[in-house]
């Protein structure tokens, strides 16, 4: 295993060149550099200040619906103010220059790969623009004409809008896992960006990738819980060292 600061030392590249298939995971870290807070950093992580069991499970938002809602709320507010850096804008305009090359997969719910140009992005934990039913919806339950409140509601049954991103507990979308999954067995290169590696199944896609027989690179300025996994670590920030891999 090999780690270095800058993309153009070692074999990374090289890798990257050869391979017909190329897997990303990326987490928080990859929007760190657009303002966006990761979760667990020490200082600045949302699970610095706030308590996930709190905000980020369903019993949470049963318990005080207005609080999770207004906190999701706030993050969406304050995501309207941010761009995607120069990280996001290498990874899609890899994917046009490659079609069929790259599939992204993403733990992130801030939108920022999309408005980069990715498309196809596998989202694993969902959407934080995108609103559903906490209960199975009835008939009555039209989430266009849920009724305004914090959070809205159906004016019929009661049942309550929820945000569309994935808490503790809940399963990951089937179909965008299934795919990653997919990737993950396929891919001869695994690019590992910017996550902490610590929470599952998305984690576990890197053992996946380099149990199929894929080189697994770590993108990230601190040590993660992947690192074991890695056959590279690029130890520093992804808005520089992604446009530099991905630079052919
Ligand atoms: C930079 C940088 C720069 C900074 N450049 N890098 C097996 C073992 C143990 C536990 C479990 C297990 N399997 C499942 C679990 C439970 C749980 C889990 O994993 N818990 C662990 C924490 C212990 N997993 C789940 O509950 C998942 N569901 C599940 O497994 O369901 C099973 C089931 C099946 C069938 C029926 C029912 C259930 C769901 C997980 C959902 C995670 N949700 C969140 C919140 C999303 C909504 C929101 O935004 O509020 O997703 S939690 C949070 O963590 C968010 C993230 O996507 C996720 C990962 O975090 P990430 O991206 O890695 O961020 P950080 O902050 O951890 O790391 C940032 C990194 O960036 C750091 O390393 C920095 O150094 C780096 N960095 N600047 C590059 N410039």
């Amino acid at each position: 295993m090999t780690a270095t600061p800058s993309a153009h030392d070692g074999p990374v590249r090289d890798w990257l060149r050869a391979a017909a298939r190329v897997a990303v995971l990326t987490g928080a870290g990859a929007s760190a550099e657009s303002g966006v807070p990761t979760f667990r950093d020490a200082l600045t992580g949302l699970w610095a200040r706030f308590r996930p069991e709190d905000l980020a499970t369903e019993a949470a938002f049963r318990r005080d619906p207005a609080r999770v809602w207004a906190w999701y709320a706030e993050r969406r507010e304050k995501l309207q103010d941010v761009q995607p850096n120069a990280g996001h804008f290498a990874l899609a305009a890899f994917a046009q220059r490659h079609p069929g090359r790259l599939t992204l997969i993403t733990q992130n719910v801030d939108g920022l790969h999309q408005r980069a140009g990715s498309e196809g992005v596998l989202c694993l934990h969902g959407d934080l623009f995108e609103n559903r039913w906490l209960d199975l919806p009835r008939d009555c339950c039209r989430i266009d004409d849920a009724c305004a409140g914090l959070p809205p509601y159906c004016d019929r049954c009661g049942n309550l809008v929820r945000p569309g991103v994935v808490w503790f507990g809940e399963p990951l979308p089937f179909a965008a896992l299934d795919a990653a999954q997919r990737a993950a067995r396929a891919c001869e290169v695994m690019l590992v960006v910017g996550t902490s590696g610590q929470v599952q199944p998305a984690g576990g896609l890197a053992t996946l990738a380099r149990q199929a027989g894929a080189r697994v690179v770590v993108v990230n300025p601190e040590p993660t819980d992947l690192d074991a996994v890695a056959h590279a670590i690029l130890a520093g920030p992804s808005a520089r060292l992604i446009p530099e891999l991905l630079d052919f």
